[in-house]
């Protein structure tokens, strides 16, 4: 019986790698809580349920629901809310649940979940450099802090505190030393995280500011893990204004019927910002050192499977 082993699957889970999961979870969240309180960012809460959701750049089972007979969607990131948030904030935060049904063939990359949360922060008239400074700021307090409070045995051999500034690398340089595979040979190379910066416009959403002196290029970065985690956060710099917003929908070949609350938005005026997600559980699986990602998750969605 499937719910047999379920239940089953559950109980016998490794408890030594849960519970520090766990604990590190807690430490990971107060400490980016406390370091962005410190810096006068307000926390927002998280928007679950929305007419408008981030398209995001390769495609997931993406469900309607009806709610009060309106077409509302899970939240995919917090992306459009950040931007609208800016309107009366200038510096925000949230512990962003999201839902991607990925593709089964994600199945066993160890780092995704089709339930995740990300720490999504957008800053009203700042730039790409900006958020990446504090970005490195609070991965390092971040990791200073777990290995205050957790025996050493319990976490990746190899974690440290990094040097910052991180290495920048551009996106096409990165293809042409790796080929298209970049990422995971970079970072399972890689002693220290590293920034891929300036990505094609055709690898990412619409949203992310197309460069003024380099068409077709943007003010966007992902930060990868060392040691072979992978990818951490994606962010950028992005587009506010109405008419570049409309070209690059069309650009996308995307329907901007889809985006009529973000057009209605932007033509009363957003602001300029960057800002950047990452992914809690999957900083948890790099300070931990897992190699999947469900072992330090109590209730993991695990791609393509029936689960809790
Ligand atoms: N949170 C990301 C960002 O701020 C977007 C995403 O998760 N796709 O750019």
């Amino acid at each position: 019986m499937i719910e047999e082993r379920l239940i089953e699957e559950f109980v016998e889970k490794d408890k030594t790698k849960l519970l520090t999961g766990t604990r590190v979870n807690t430490i990971v969240r107060g400490s980016m809580k406390h370091f962005l309180d410190e810096k006068g960012f307000l926390e927002i809460n998280p928007v679950i349920i929305s007419p408008i959701s981030d398209p995001l750049n390769h495609p997931v089972d993406d469900p309607v629901l009806s709610y009060y007979g309106y077409k509302y969607r899970l939240t995919k990131s917090m992306i459009f809310h950040k931007q609208l948030a800016l309107i009366h904030f200038e510096k925000i935060y949230s512990f962003s649940p999201n839902i991607r049904i990925e593709p089964v063939e994600r199945k066993n990359t160890g780092r995704h979940l089709a339930e995740f949360t990300q720490l999504d922060l957008e800053v009203r008239d700042k730039g790409r450099d900006f958020v990446m400074g504090l970005a490195e700021e609070m991965l390092n307090l971040t990791i200073s802090n777990v290995r205050k409070v957790i025996e050493p045995k319990l976490l990746n051999p190899l974690l440290k505190e990094y040097s910052m500034p991180f290495r920048r690398v551009r996106y096409l340089d990165a293809v042409s030393a790796y080929g298209r595979d970049f990422e995971s040979i970079m970072s399972s190379e890689a002693k220290e995280p590293f920034w891929i910066i300036d990505i094609p416009l055709e690898e990412r959403e619409f949203y992310d500011r197309e460069k003024e002196e380099e068409k077709g290029v943007l003010m966007d970065m992902d930060l990868i893990y060392p040691n072979g985690y992978g990818e951490a956060i994606s962010g950028g710099e992005r587009e506010f204004s109405y008419e570049r917003i409309l070209e690059r929908i069309a650009k996308k070949g995307q329907r901007k019927e889809d985006y009529s609350l973000l057009l209605e938005a932007s033509r009363r005026g957003l602001h300029p910002s960057a800002g950047f997600g990452i992914g809690i559980e999957r900083l948890v699986r790099f300070i931990v050192g897992s190699k999947d990602i469900s072992d330090v998750v109590l209730f993991p969605k695990e791609i393509g499977k029936y689960v809790l």
